[in-house]
């Protein structure tokens, strides 16, 4: 049973709801459901808790950060294990990418804090420097794709920073939450600091934490317009937000690229956790030349994949069906299927659905604009650089893209010609978590990472001082 933790203790307050093992099917868990009343409570507890942790030296708070970074690698398996039920991702995924970025996210955080160094703006006769305060309690709101990497990557810096943190994790997966309460409580991390209230978003716990007016600022990942309603329900407070929502995501080949390279990032780029992070690509644009032999060796590896006894699930029957719905949505559109397009057989009740790639729709079609988050690209061939930029440009979203070519003028003129947060040559998803994350336009609003966290979960203070002698 997953209750809430509220104030350094768990409560088991609320209906339950199921939770269900995405590669079978089967009912795994139940989860309590947090009211209006259990939010208010975890509010509560976070005000009551947030000057004394305000007022630790930041030195102390990094300290924190660190110590439960430690615990995180003790409990390294009870959180796979969490993981890997709720999300049905491959183990060997997360125990490589998941949970090792709790971790780094908090030590990275830890470091940044207690190196930063104050701001100071000297003038003739006036000194101005800054002062930095926490925004006070931080609603914390997540998806269920990479649950505990995102978790740990806004909850560190907002504790760091010195806010006290309500987290509502997915209702699809709220199990590696648990297991971070728990490593909290047992450290011994002060009641309050951290609570952790479950169930769904609008009318359930997610709506009732993000509008509270005890709620100083919200963090939230999801989907765009999940954003636009949390953005509705904070906008007469005018509460700080920072938001990383969807993607859809263009990879881009040029004729000079190495091909093994860029066949496999693109391997990657599509299928990695069934095709369900932001960061996935879902239109590719190959340089003519090398299309035909592009996309052939792509199906191939996706009829491959969807043989491999790892194939990720797609998070619940319901998302399933989305996934599902956009392969017919294609055929109906008039693509021609080079790979999937089904669901594979022998497994069962989970929610798989087949990796497939998908060609010959114009770039006006559903398919080429809207995000389907799953294990599926749609291919088209470009000709000139201008055309591949600019195909890769008109889009809604603003999130990512990926490049593959060998030229490095060619490189950094596309890069810099592309409208989106984040662009990778030759690579996809390497990240320094030092560097601004974050898209343009339905894509979110505002950066995290490094510095950029630190700004968004804190206030700045303008001081300005008269150097002259005053007046007699
Ligand atoms: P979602 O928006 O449905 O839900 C995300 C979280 O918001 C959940 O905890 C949910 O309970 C809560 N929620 C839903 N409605 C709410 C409301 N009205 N008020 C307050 N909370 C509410 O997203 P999802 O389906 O869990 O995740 C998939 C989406 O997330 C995709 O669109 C994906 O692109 C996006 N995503 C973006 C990033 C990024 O960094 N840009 C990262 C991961 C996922
Ligand atoms: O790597 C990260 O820090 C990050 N925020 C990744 C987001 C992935 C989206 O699904």
């Amino acid at each position: 049973m997953i209750r809430h933790f509220i104030d350094g203790e768990w409560v088991a307050e609320g209906e339950t709801f199921p939770g269900y093992d995405p590669r079978t099917g089967a009912e795994n868990a139940r989860v309590h459901e947090a009211g209006p009343g259990v939010v208010d409570r975890a509010v509560t507890a976070a005000r009551r808790a947030l000057p004394g942790w305000a007022g630790l030296p930041v030195a102390e708070r990094s300290a924190w950060l660190r110590r439960l970074a430690d615990a995180m690698e003790e409990r390294f398996e009870d959180l796979v294990d969490a993981e890997v039920a709720d999300t049905g991702k491959p183990r060997a995924q997360a125990r490589t990418l998941d949970i090792p970025r709790g971790a780094a996210n908090f030590r990275t955080f830890a470091d940044i804090a207690a190196q930063r160094p104050d701001n100071a703006y000297h003038l003739p006769g006036t000194l101005s420097y800054t002062v930095r305060r926490p925004l006070g309690v931080v609603a914390v709101v997540v998806p269920w794709n990479l649950p505990f990497l995102l978790t740990t990557w806004k909850v560190g810096a907002a504790l760091v920073a010195g806010n006290a943190v309500v987290l509502k994790p997915s209702e699809l997966t709220p199990g590696s939450a648990a297991v971070l309460a728990d490593i909290a409580a047992r450290a011994g991390l002060p009641s309050g600091v951290l609570n952790v209230v479950n169930g769904f978003g609008a009318g359930s716990a997610g709506e009732f934490l993000t509008t509270h007016p005890g709620v100083d600022g919200v963090t939230f990942t999801g989907e765009s317009r999940t954003g636009s309603a949390i953005m509705r329900g904070v906008a007469d407070r005018v509460k700080p937000v920072s938001f990383e929502l969807g993607g859809k995501n263009a990879g881009l080949v040029f004729a000079d690229a190495d091909l093994d390279a860029a066949v496999a990032g693109a391997v990657r780029s599509v299928f990695t956790n069934g095709g369900q992070v932001c960061l996935c690509t879902e239109r590719l644009y190959v340089q003519r030349p090398v299309f035909e032999e592009f996309a052939g060796r792509l199906a191939k590896r996706a009829a491959e994949l969807a043989h491999d006894g790892d194939l990720m699930p797609m998070i619940s029957a319901e998302h399933r069906d989305k996934v599902l719905s956009y392969y017919r949505l294609a055929l109906s559109e008039g693509a021609t299927v080079l790979a999937g397009g089904g669901v594979p057989s022998g497994r069962g009740k989970g929610y798989h659905v087949e990796p497939t790639v998908l060609t010959g729709l114009p770039h006006s079609s559903r398919v080429n604009r809207e995000e389907m988050f799953g294990p599926v690209c749609h291919i088209a061939p470009f000709d000139t650089e201008a055309e591949a930029v600019s195909l890769a440009n008109d889009s809604e979203y603003g999130l990512a893209a990926t490049l593959w070519t060998r030229d490095l003028s060619r490189a950094h003129r596309v890069a810099g010609a592309i409208e989106a947060g984040l662009v990778w040559v030759n690579t996809w998803f390497l990240r320094d978590l030092r560097t601004p994350f974050g898209g343009l336009r339905l894509s979110g609003i505002g950066r995290e990472g490094g510095v950029h966290s630190l700004d968004f979960y804190s206030e700045p203070t303008t001081v300005t001082i008269s150097l002259e002698p005053a007046s007699e």
